[in-house]
């Protein structure tokens, strides 16, 4: 029988260096749109709609979606919400549909669609994440968000850290995931302080946001896998 793989896609715009058509794609970008996108469907948020374009996703408002979205760390002037995981846990968006921008993460969904199936990743979910994978017939696609077109620390080691959940049951398709998983052993044991040195956790620091820097690196805390069901992001 064949073993089935898992890949590790640094940056969206790698993607096409990949046939996504037959994968699961797992997209993450933990500081911070898929760490909102876990939090908020696990807090009851009805479904969440990435969009690429601002505007596209502000026009949502007229349709009844509260809007959130984020350019550069900061939360777009107007809109409901920004990309604050916490944000996205307040009592007033239970059962609410919320249409999201952000500079990277809905970039990365977007870029993914061509898949057999799309889901969310993010340290707040991963064990869910990876329990869900392995019940799949189909290999794997880590899709990093990354900045900007850039590889980043935390999107990669999270790849790391889903990779080492996943290799007794699935072969690796390139060095992409050794070289994740590798890197993730070796800073597993203080993530925080290895996290707080990359370049996106300083980017935000400047806007003062640690605590969601710390609540994004926590493992485990929902056992929800969203899922991209048409345009929408629903658990
Ligand atoms: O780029 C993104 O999608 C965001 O998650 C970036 S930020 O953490 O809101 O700055």
């Amino acid at each position: 029988m064949t073993m089935k793989t898992v890949d590790v896609c640094l940056s969206p715009d790698l993607i096409h260096l990949y046939d996504v058509s037959d994968k699961v794609v797992v997209v993450v970008d933990i500081l911070r749109a898929t760490s909102c996108m876990t939090a908020g469907l696990a807090n009851g948020v009805k479904s969440i709609t990435p969009f690429e374009n601002l505007e596209r996703c502000e026009l949502m408002k007229r349709k009844g979606y509260l809007i959130a979205g984020e350019r550069n760390g900061q939360k777009v002037e107007g809109f409901d919400l920004g990309n604050s995981p916490f944000d996205y846990m307040q009592d007033h968006v239970k059962g609410e549909k919320i249409a999201v921008t952000t500079t990277n993460g809905t970039v990365a969904i977007e870029r993914s669609r061509k898949a057999n199936e799309v889901i969310i990743g993010s340290f707040l979910n991963i064990t869910a994440v990876a329990n869900y994978i392995k019940k799949q017939s189909r290999g794997v696609l880590i899709v990093c968000a990354g900045w900007k077109g850039r590889i980043n620390l935390e999107d990669s080691l999270f790849a790391g850290a889903l990779v080492d959940k996943l290799m007794s049951d699935f072969d690796l398709d390139s060095d992409a995931p050794l070289l994740a998983r590798a890197s993730y052993l070796h800073m597993e044991k203080d993530l925080l302080k290895r996290i707080q040195n990359s370049s996106h956790a300083k980017r935000l620091s400047k806007l003062d946001i640690v605590t969601d820097i710390t609540f994004c690196l926590k493992h485990d805390e929902y056992d929800v896998v969203p899922r991209l069901v048409g345009n929408k992001i629903i658990d």
